[in-house]
């Protein structure tokens, strides 16, 4: 008999699936220059195959105010999926056409990010391999990855604190949010860190989008003096004129992406050259795929690659992608996961289970349900 070709015959269908609304704390307070988080609200999906495999993944919401919504929206749009083959390009190339005329930037594009990304955990699991080996990364590697200890805004005395800490953990990298109402206040907190890490650490800052074009030129013409790895996010990510600004009189790097919609607004800022970095945020790049085709224009213009939370995922992507940089150390999901990602010495292993490496932990996703 001639060999069935269609290939779809043998991948496993999602034939169920559950989706819960958590509300797990932060290690510490996030205090941003937009204000202060204390705990990370996310939707959780588990995708129920009819092969006995189940993904898993988690969607940061960032507030509350959103999470039902976004819990309720994601039970809808896997809903219209049941029965499909559990493969993940075929089901976004479904989901993405079915809402071409509705559009999905914003909470949707979420919704299909975190559908993306718990279809790679089904199909590395379904092929047996730890996602990066699905993704064509070769397990006798090292596959360990440089990553960055992340901070919120905070006072010398707090930064003081939290530069030991990360330098303790063996830290090379750290990222303090700065944007405090005055220039003085955040050059001082700089140099309190500067002098806590002491030429043993690069420092990083990120100032969340809280200045105008003209104060972020001013800023960073002055902080163009502390030798810092990067600066992020310095006026709103959508400006991209006024971003490409600030880039071209900056000396030090400036580094966007984690409010980039997909590959495509992705392409855009780089060919706008709005910055020397990029760092897509898995919830809102596209997932899994979404990242590949991202980091595709990345390369193309040998920009060099970090992420945006989702360590977990994130870990496999950076893995394989060339250029790739630093992983974002934030541990948000952290209590509700059976093995959180390892981090030594400043250096993060992939998980090499079979699939993403978010497994829950049941107990606790009990204590933190919305
Ligand atoms: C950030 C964004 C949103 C919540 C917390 C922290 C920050 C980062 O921009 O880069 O981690
Ligand atoms: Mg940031």
């Amino acid at each position: 008999m001639a060999q069935d070709t269609s290939g779809n015959r043998d991948l496993p269908k999602i034939r169920n699936y559950t989706v819960r609304q958590v509300v797990v704390p932060f290690e510490q307070p996030l205090t941003t220059a937009n204000g202060a988080m204390h705990a990370a609200p996310m939707v959780l999906l588990d995708l129920v195959t009819d092969a006995g495999v189940v993904g898993h993944a988690y969607l940061f919401c960032y507030t509350q105010t959103v999470l039902k919504a976004v819990a309720q929206l994601s039970s809808d749009v896997v809903a219209t999926v049941v029965g499909v083959a559990a493969a993940p390009h075929k089901v976004r190339d479904e989901l993405r056409a079915r809402f071409r005329l509705l559009g999905t930037a914003g909470l949707l594009d979420m919704v299909l990010t975190l559908v993306d990304m718990a279809l790679w955990d089904a199909w590395s699991k379904h092929l047996g391999q730890p996602l990066v080996a699905a993704l064509g990364g070769d397990l006798t590697n090292d596959l360990s990855i440089p990553v960055y200890a992340s901070y919120g805004m905070s006072g010398v005395a707090e930064t003081e604190k939290n530069i030991a800490q990360a330098l303790e953990e063996g830290h090379h990298h750290v990222k303090i949010k700065i944007g405090h109402p005055k220039l003085t206040e955040d050059i001082k907190v700089v140099e309190a860190a500067l002098k806590m890490m002491a030429d043993k650490a690069v420092l990083l800052v990120d100032y969340n989008q809280s200045l105008s074009v003209a104060e972020a030129l001013v800023r960073c013409s002055v902080l163009d003096e502390y030798g810092l790895g990067w600066i992020e996010e310095p006026t709103s990510f959508d400006d991209f004129e006024g971003q490409a600004e600030i880039a071209r009189r900056c000396r030090t790097p400036i580094q966007i992406g984690e409010n980039l919609w997909g590959p495509q607004q992705i392409a855009e800022s780089i060919s706008a050259r709005c910055s020397d970095l990029i760092m897509p945020d898995l919830g809102k790049v596209g997932g899994v795929s979404g990242w590949q085709k991202a980091t595709a224009v990345c390369e193309a213009y040998r920009i060099p690659v970090s992420n945006h939370f989702y360590q977990e995922v994130s870990a496999h992507l950076l893995a394989v992608t060339t250029g790739a940089q630093l992983l974002e150390y934030f541990r948000m999901a952290d209590p509700i996961l059976v093995n959180p990602l390892e981090v030594k010495a400043g250096q993060a292993s992939v998980q090499r289970i079979p699939g993403s490496g978010v497994v829950w932990r049941e107990d606790q996703i009990e204590l933190f349900m919305a």
